[in-house]
């Protein structure tokens, strides 16, 4: 029977207790040489210990954990004439450049002898700054996806040992690098270990919220936006607003102000048709709509979603309450279909039930304009000749300026607070 080849642990530069963090073999595995037998770790840096010969594994003399020096028995093999070229060993397990044995290691290997220990200059002389602290199998994974691991400063395991999950987020942050540098030209956002100031926590963004956030960071940089702020005198509105609702019995659904502002909305559409359009993508044409749709921003626990009311011109207020109604407390239980949020020609962002006194909403693309709504405030209002209480509703209206000039946009508000400051031109 063939003589063991015992594998020792070889010179690492005069540093004893190593730790062992990983070991990759087993008894009864075919060794190549080369192959890597276990990850080493010292405070400096972490190292694989490679096979100076191949052979199948007869006993495993180490185990994760364990601290080991120079000369600390690794495993026994039973020799093999199996041995590899280098090249060929590379492409199963990745070596770091500096850890690549010499050739005097492969001219050992092929004749099998006694207690063979290799000096690998990747060992001895292993340099602790450029070498990358991962394990084969990562160095393999990061190999794959094209990525110099050298490039990764810091792992989240161990001793800031790269992990799996840490190549992969340096490719997601290079890839939205590139995507922002390739759409704006304008730098990334730098990425900030903010534990570093005190305690965190971290939590993953819902669905709805990532897609909205892609969605408006597009519009964001595609659309110049202008924000047009005025406000409607919707005093005898709301005195008909109440009277309305005190006709009600307490389990009918109550008429909000916000009815009526989509209805004020519609009908200035109606005026302005190129309010109620959208460019072609490539810029070059307009596109009139004849129905006219409004999506209304709905705040969700998931995140911003926006329903469709549809053919609103067609629709009285009674029932665009009930639908009004309806579509939110579907969207706030999740329960909206696709459908349900396709085909508005305008959207209302509401923030009146909050509060506030003006925002910038940001346009919903392709449509061409967001109409934003804060909180009715009781002003005084000069008449001319005394000040009258009047309650005042904020409104701020963004457009695409590609498609409404200012001056459209000014007009355009003006309608919409005549229709609500006198709702029963709404009839005519
Ligand atoms: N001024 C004064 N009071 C207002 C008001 C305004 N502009 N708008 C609403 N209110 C009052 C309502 O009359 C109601 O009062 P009562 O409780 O006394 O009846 C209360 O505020 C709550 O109204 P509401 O918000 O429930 O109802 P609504 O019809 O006005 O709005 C909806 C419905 C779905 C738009 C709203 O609930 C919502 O989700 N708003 C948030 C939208 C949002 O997040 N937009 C931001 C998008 S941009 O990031």
């Amino acid at each position: 029977m063939a003589a063991l080849i015992e594998i020792k642990v070889p010179d690492v530069g005069n540093v004893a207790d190593i730790d062992v963090v990983d070991v990759l073999v087993k008894p009864g595995d075919t060794v190549k040489l080369e192959q890597t037998l276990a990850i080493l770790e010292t405070d400096k840096a972490s190292m694989d210990l490679p096979a100076s010969a191949a052979g199948i594994v007869q006993e495993v003399f180490i185990k994760s954990g364990d601290k080991v020096s120079e000369g600390t028995l690794v495993v026994t093999l039973l020799p093999s004439t199996e041995a590899v070229t280098p090249s060929v060993v590379e492409e199963e397990v990745s070596i770091a450049p500096q850890e690549q044995p010499v050739q005097q290691a492969v001219a050992a290997a092929v004749a099998p002898v006694e207690a063979v220990v290799v000096k690998p200059e990747s060992l001895a002389g292993i340099d602790a700054a450029r070498a990358a602290h991962a394990t084969p199998a990562v160095r393999l994974f990061a190999r794959e996806l094209g990525v110099d691991i050298q490039k990764i400063t810091s792992g989240s395991g161990r001793k800031g040992r790269i992990l799996k999950d840490d190549v992969k987020n340096f490719v997601k942050k290079a890839m939205t690098e590139a995507v922002v540098q390739n759409g704006s030209g304008i730098p990334a956002m730098p990425s900030i270990d903010f534990s570093k100031f005190g305690e965190i926590e971290e939590q993953k963004l819902s669905k709805i919220k990532r897609l909205t956030g892609q969605n408006l960071n597009r519009v964001w940089l595609n659309l110049p936006m202008v924000t047009y702020h005025d406000e409607a005198d919707i005093t005898e509105m709301e005195a008909f607003r109440i009277a309305l609702n005190a006709e009600k019995s307490k389990d009918d659904i109550k008429i909000t102000g916000l009815l009526f502002i989509i209805k004020a909305l519609v009908a200035a559409m109606e005026q302005f048709p190129q309010f109620n359009s959208s460019l072609s993508a490539d810029g070059e044409k307009l596109i009139f709509k004849k129905y006219l749709n409004i999506g209304i921003a709905v705040d969700t626990p998931n995140g911003l979603v926006v329903p469709v009311l549809r053919d609103v011109n067609r629709k009285g207020i009674n029932e665009l309450s009930a639908e009004l109604a309806e579509k939110s407390n579907k969207a706030r239980l999740g329960k909206l279909m696709p459908a349900d949020m396709q085909g508005g020609c305008i959207t209302i962002s509401s923030l009146g039930g909050i509060g506030g006194t003006a925002f910038t909403p940001i346009v919903n693309a392709p449509e061409v304009a967001i109409l934003g709504v804060t909180r009715a405030k009781m002003q005084p209002v000069w008449n001319g000749k005394e000040f009258l209480p009047r309650l005042m509703l904020p409104l701020d209206l963004t457009y695409d300026h590609r498609v409404i000039d200012g001056a459209e946009g000014a007009r355009f508000m003006a309608a919409v607070k005549q229709y609500l400051g006198d709702i029963r031109r709404l009839l005519l």
